[in-house]
């Protein structure tokens, strides 16, 4: 008698060597793809049984659009996310492992939007590569005022779009003639150029030190996501006024809400909004910035126009600007809605709620040393301390004073800040309330006797006479946003 010949099926699902998991074809993947029929993922050659997964987790749904499919190029949108304890997670899903010949097919490696980012200076510090997220060294930030574009700090949430500058429009909806359509020409000859010197900062600059204190959720921040750079576009008010913004408007108008270009795999893209008064106001200076330090904005900055809103958190300040909408409403983007806002030190992810707080925009005071890092040492020698460093206020509130201490808080010296004669000679001081921009300081301070170790701390005070607060523990946050305590470095006297 011959042997029984093996049945096709029977070889394509041997006991693997390693685990006893059964081989499945693509084919069988791909007819698991609802909550009906279950739902099944493939990821780096393994298949999961998601169902449960998606059915307990609130906002599990969006993964349903991987039902049947690969993860790899939805999960490559939010590279963010591929961290350990998301493949933890998954791990307890696997139910298989895909034929090795479905398994490299072109379409799941080829899939990275992200493969068209632009290059990126090396000497930035990375954060996230995909999306990309880095910041400049601290030592090497305040060597300008102006910081020059390669290392300003670079925050995207999804892969940078590229648009073509002879085809891209803006639109504006919510003005009495119905949608508006600009072209790039049109912002540039139909509207005077406005330049004006702006810091952007973001919220989650110096998460790392919230970090310390008990974990939070989001990108490790150093004191360097705040850049500062000279931009030049149309006022906001000047186009919107332009094209009928009227009393009529202006009486139910509440927000306006802007829309990138930049989208996720659901098509959604990253949006947020802006309370109409800034928008409108005088001394609101909104640029639709199409120049960023004298030139075109580069791709990671919005190119080829954003939105410039200064003294409001750079989460507001949407780069690749695709839509405007004037509304009573606030944006209802995720960023607007469940993200940036701060919670008290006692709410956590089992109580938040995201409605009970407001969407941050005006940001508080700040300031941070840049050129003493903490570890460091300095020689006893010499006889002078040097400290240099940033200082900013949110709303357009001037930094009045910069305080510094060696000793921890115990007492105090009074930096010197760059005046505006040394900025630039195109830097007129701006009026009061307007002041968008950074001020760089610096202090020598006499090395005290004896001294070991220096607690090097300072702390600005803006036009409004608010201040910084000692510590980060009392402004803990989950989302670890709004760190503005007092920036402390220990330094070494050797
Ligand atoms: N379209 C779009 N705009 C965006 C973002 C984004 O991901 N997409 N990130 C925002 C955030 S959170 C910040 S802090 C700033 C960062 O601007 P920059 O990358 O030019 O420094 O852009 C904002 N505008
Ligand atoms: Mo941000």
């Amino acid at each position: 008698m011959s042997p029984v010949p093996v049945k096709a099926e029977q070889a394509e699902i041997p006991v693997t060597q390693t685990n006893s998991l059964p081989v499945y074809s693509q084919e069988e993947v791909t007819k698991h793809c609802s909550i009906e029929k279950g739902v099944w993922v493939t990821y780096k050659g393994g298949v999961y049984d998601i169902t449960d997964f998606v059915t307990v987790h609130p906002g599990g749904d969006k993964i349903l659009l991987a039902a049947g499919k690969a993860l790899e190029p939805f999960w490559a949108l939010y590279g963010v996310h591929e961290q350990e304890h998301v493949l933890e997670i998954l791990s307890e899903y696997k139910v298989g492992i895909l034929r090795a010949e479905d398994s490299k097919k072109d379409d799941i490696k080829s899939a990275d939007p992200y493969s068209t980012d632009p290059t990126r200076h090396p000497a930035l510090i990375v954060n996230s590569v995909k999306p990309f997220n880095a910041e400049p060294p601290p030592a090497i930030l305040t060597d300008n005022y102006i910081t020059p574009s390669d290392i300003f700090f670079k925050r995207n949430h999804l892969p940078v779009p590229h648009i073509d500058p002879k085809t891209y429009r803006l639109e504006i909806e919510g003005l009495p003639g119905g949608t508006v359509s600009l072209t790039l020409d049109d912002l540039k000859t139909l509207f005077p150029k406005r330049t004006l010197i702006a810091t952007i900062q973001c919220a989650g600059n110096r998460r790392s030190e919230m970090n310390k204190v008990k974990q939070v959720k989001g990108l490790n921040w150093g004191i360097a996501a705040i850049s500062n750079a000279k931009w030049s576009g149309a006022y906001l008010r000047d186009v919107l006024y332009h094209y009928g913004f009227s009393p009529e408007v202006a009486a139910k108008a509440r927000h306006v809400q802007f829309e990138g270009l930049d989208v996720d795999v659901t098509g959604t893209p990253y949006g947020a909004s802006i309370p109409i008064n800034k928008a409108m106001s005088e001394e609101g200076d909104v640029l639709l910035a199409y120049k960023m330090n004298g030139e075109d904005l580069p791709a990671d900055h919005g190119f080829p126009v954003r939105a410039i809103v200064p003294g409001v958190v750079g989460a507001r300040n949407i780069k690749w600007l695709g839509k405007i909408v004037i509304s009573e409403e606030e944006s209802q983007s995720h960023w607007q809605q469940n993200d940036y806002k701060g919670f008290s030190p006692g709410t956590d992810w089992d109580t938040v709620d995201f409605k009970s707080a407001p969407a941050i925009q005006e940001l508080p005071v700040q300031s941070a040393i840049t050129n003493l890092a903490d570890g460091s040492s300095i020689d006893r020698d010499m006889d002078k301390v040097t400290v240099k460093g940033y200082a900013w206020s949110g709303g357009g509130r001037e930094v009045v004073r910069v305080d510094v201490s060696l000793d921890g808080g115990k007492t105090w010296h009074v930096a010197k800040l760059q005046s505006s004669e040394e900025i630039e000679s195109s830097a007129p001081s701006p009026p009061p309330g307007r002041a968008w921009a950074w001020k760089l300081w610096e202090i020598e301070i006499p090395l005290p006797e004896g001294a070991q170790e220096l607690e090097v701390v300072c702390k600005a005070v803006d036009s409004s006479y608010n201040t910084q607060p000692d510590s980060v523990a009392p402004i803990w946050n989950l989302r670890g946003v709004l760190t503005n305590a007092w920036h402390q470095v220990r330094v070494k006297v050797k």
